[in-house]
């Protein structure tokens, strides 16, 4: 009898271990950035301050060097892409926000040379909400699964003499990709 009760946890133990690893391996989960470049930065503001998880640093692009801007964000592996949640530096006046317009993201592999495999689209609008709040100053682009382990980012707003101020990107993906 006993030893029936001990097969018995032993395999529900299993059972649930089988089921949460599935469950992991099919939940996007916020993607961990290694390191980060960018084209150019405007005084302190370097890209790694886009994703060190505080909403009060931001990246900023260099004034009136825009043209061909970017920020690219380096994955530990690859993945499969999904959401790319992006906020944008905080402040009172909505011209920080407005730089978000015609944002584009792209998902690269890093294997040999950068190679772009997709582009997620472009932020084609205003968020319509309270620029006070994170999620007012909230912009997304979905992947759609697109697979690689480097995020591109470029403010097309090329001649405009000021560019991006983000405060974070969030990348969603899912578990590793086996070779
Ligand atoms: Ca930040």
């Amino acid at each position: 009898m006993i030893l029936v009760k001990k097969f018995t946890k032993f395999w529900l133990l299993g059972f649930l271990m089988a089921t949460l690893l599935e469950k992991a391996a099919t939940t996007y989960k916020r993607l961990i950035v290694t390191r980060s470049e960018s084209f150019n930065y405007h005084n302190s503001y370097t890209p790694d301050k886009a994703h060190d998880r505080d909403h009060n640093t931001w990246y900023s692009v260099k004034d009136g060097e825009v043209a061909g801007n970017f920020l690219k964000l380096y994955l530990s592996e690859t993945y499969s892409i999904g959401l790319v949640i992006m906020v944008s530096r905080g402040m009172s006046s909505a011209k920080m926000v407005e730089r978000m317009v015609n944002t584009e993201v792209r998902v690269y592999s890093t294997e040999g040379e950068e190679t772009e495999l997709a582009s997620c689209g472009t932020i084609t609008g205003l968020n319509p909400g309270d620029i006070n709040t994170i999620e007012g100053r909230t912009y997304s682009l979905n992947c759609d699964g697109a697979i690689g382990d480097m995020l591109y980012l470029t403010d097309l707003d090329y001649t405009e003499n000021v560019g991006h101020n983000i405060a974070e990107v969030e990348i969603y993906g899912t578990g590793f990709v086996l070779d």
